[in-house]
């Protein structure tokens, strides 16, 4: 079993409306994490615990976009439908949002780049981040990369993650860096 304790954070990143079934870039059962990532949140806020929340935040002619040469249909640009946050998805009022890959000309898959997530975490004097959302093989693989970088100790909330897997085995490849790089893997019913 795992206690929450002070000094650990709960990251959820990237549960927009375009990840989800439906959307202009979905995640196959991305909305499955919703539910999940909402009983975290109680147990974190009853706890007192601080929740972040990182959004891909595009602008119109994002390079991550097919019609500038990148991979990926338009998706989540900033202050549209596509962009906000998952309708059932319960973020405590005080949520820290960070909002990455904001301009044209770069890609950020990780909640890190470019944005002052480290600063804001270790302001609050956060040692410990439970990360879960969308999508395992790319912005939770990335952020939770850069978090090791950056010395957190980090939980890998595998219920509440899920993976695009543009190639099949793209999911198990991340949960395997993942683990490797020194991330826990655990669940809801390991959290006392
Ligand atoms: C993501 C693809 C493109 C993600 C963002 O949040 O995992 N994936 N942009
Ligand atoms: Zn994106």
């Amino acid at each position: 079993m795992i206690e929450l304790q002070d000094h650990d954070a709960l990251l959820i990143v990237d549960v927009q409306k375009d990840f989800l079934p439906g959307g202009a870039l979905p995640v196959p059962e991305g909305d499955e994490v919703v539910p999940v990532l909402n009983r975290y949140i109680e147990r974190f806020t009853r706890r007192g615990l601080p929740v972040f929340a990182t959004r891909d935040w595009h602008p119109p002619n994002h390079c991550s976009f097919r019609d500038q040469g990148g991979p990926w249909p338009p998706h989540c640009v900033a202050g549209t439908k596509g962009a906000e946050f998952a309708d059932g998805l319960r973020l405590p009022e005080d949520t820290v949002i960070v909002s990455k890959a904001t301009g044209p000309e770069r890609e950020a898959y990780s909640g890190f780049e470019g944005t002052d997530l480290a600063a804001r975490l270790k302001d609050l004097g956060i040692r410990r981040l439970f990360v879960g959302g969308l999508a395992t093989d790319y912005c939770v693989l990335n952020t939770v990369r850069d978090a090791i970088r950056h010395g957190f100790e980090v939980f890998l909330l595998t219920d509440a993650v899920r993976a695009v897997n543009v190639h099949p085995e793209d999911e198990r490849k991340a949960l395997e860096e993942m683990r490797r790089l020194g991330a826990r893997f655990i669940t809801l019913e390991a959290l006392s």
